[in-house]
């Protein structure tokens, strides 16, 4: 993939000292920010490294006037509408196509949201082998079309935190999973609390894509990103049995007999891929930074297609700890590699661990349509940028005026109808819609 040209984020944020404060507070509450958790780990800066981001930008990032004049006019107006409230860190949330919405708990609770309301009894509760706090937890759930009695859950593991990947029967009409009919896909062991990553999806080509963080700490300080003979700081790829008690490695992943590495990898180089999107063949990555800078990976994950991995890189390599964003970090940056710059990025004057969302594919907001759509647990901002064929950003927006602050968001979601969800730690459950009267 070549480097595409990089944007800074357009419209300072505006906090008041008050909201700077509650904001901590709640960061520090729920343990969530990775910036916190890092700095808690008696980490230096680097000699070198800039520490205003603000004052050295990097020559390939426009400048903000640039930026600005890219910037189109917004021809609608989004509002965020209620959907639920009083939920225990809502964390992920998607639809198995059942008119209904399904919403996990941190905790490890699944819950169901029919006709904007919470129904009482769980999907599921897994509180009692989920190790929760900070950025451990139940990080998320999918469901496969080809597998429709099984549901895949990832989240950290008692009591170790380990990250656990597995199956459980699930009744999607009655909206009920068995906690005792879980069965373990795969382990990774986890070296620190943060940096587990989240994802897990299945992708158009039916295979289960799993995103995990570099195990933590700060810096990489355990050398997993760059390696791929370990799971960790790696995007995965497997193929879920129908049965849902195993996997197998796909015949086209970069190393399927495992020669250099382990055949899961499919791409290295990430730090802490929180959240991660399909939007048909064009995978994105929202990886968290560590000092400086927060970005947004793409690549087409077909042979061919644009940005697809480069024909003589065995696995494609989003380059942490070598850069963070298009920045350098560490070594010789990766002079001599081939690394997938992030699409986008953002530097920590505006955030501090980017939550990535995904590109709005929904009927309510015809003016969004092709947008991908993000923000930032501390920055609270609604932002969104739009690829054109050849991978470039042909159109970035910022819709922090309308939508009001998002408060500290943990996730985006879909609900049933393919339309955007915003969860956040307050315990709000809100959909992204066109205000009333405006030409979405
Ligand atoms: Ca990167």
């Amino acid at each position: 993939m070549t480097t595409l040209p990089q944007r800074r984020a357009r419209r300072p944020l505006h906090f008041s000292v008050a909201r700077i404060a509650a904001l901590i507070a709640v960061v520090l509450a729920t343990g969530a920010c990775d910036a916190e958790l890092d700095s808690g780990l008696a980490e230096t800066p680097q000699p070198g490294l800039a520490t205003d981001d603000a004052a050295t930008p990097s020559p390939s990032v426009s400048s903000s006037a640039d930026a600005v004049a890219t910037m189109d006019p917004q021809p609608f107006e989004l509002r965020l509408d209620p959907v639920a409230d009083g939920l225990d860190l809502p964390i992920w949330a998607s639809s198995p196509s059942d008119g209904r919405t399904w919403v996990a708990e941190q905790g490890g609770r699944i819950v169901v949201i029919e006709d904007d309301t919470v129904r009482d009894d769980p999907v599921v509760d897994l509180g009692d082998r989920v190790l929760s706090g900070g950025e451990r937890g139940l990080l998320a759930f999918a469901f496969s079309p080809e597998m429709p009695g099984r549901m895949l859950v990832h989240y950290s593991a008692r009591p170790d935190g380990r990250t656990r990947i597995a199956s459980l029967a699930v009744d999607i009409e009655r909206g009920v999973a068995d906690a005792s009919s879980e069965q373990v896909l795969l382990e990774v062991a986890q070296p620190a609390a943060n940096h587990n990553g989240g994802s897990i999806l299945f992708g158009p080509d039916r295979n289960l894509w799993i995103a995990l963080g570099d195990g933590g700490g700060a810096r990489d300080q355990f050398d997993q990103a760059q390696r791929a003979d370990t799971l960790l700081g790696a995007i995965l790829r497997v193929t879920v049995d129908t049965d849902g008690a195993g996997y197998t490695i796909p015949a086209d992943n970069p190393d399927p007999e495992g020669a250099t590495g382990a055949p899961e990898v499919w791409a290295i180089g990430m730090r802490n891929p929180w959240r991660m999107a399909f939007d048909e063949g064009r995978l994105h990555i929202a990886d968290v930074g560590q000092d400086q800078r927060e970005e947004v990976d793409v690549i087409d994950v077909f042979a061919g297609s644009v940005g697809s991995r480069p024909a003589n890189v065995a696995r494609p390599n989003f380059g942490w700890p070598l850069r963070e964003g298009t920045e350098c970090f560490s070594g010789d940056c990766g002079r001599d590699l081939e690394l997938i710059d992030p699409v986008v990025e953002f530097s920590h004057d505006d955030g501090c661990s980017i939550i990535g969302g995904m590109v709005y594919r929904g009927t309510a907001i015809p003016g969004l349509q092709g947008h991908y759509l993000y923000s930032d647990l501390c920055g609270g901002f609604l932002r969104s940028f739009r690829l054109a064929e050849d991978g470039v950003v042909a159109e970035e927006a910022d819709w922090s005026d309308q939508v009001g602050p998002l408060g500290t968001p943990l996730s985006f979601g879909l609900d049933a109808d393919g339309e955007v969800l915003l969860l956040s730690a307050d315990g709000r459950v809100r959909r992204l819609v066109a205000a009333a009267g405006s030409a979405a």
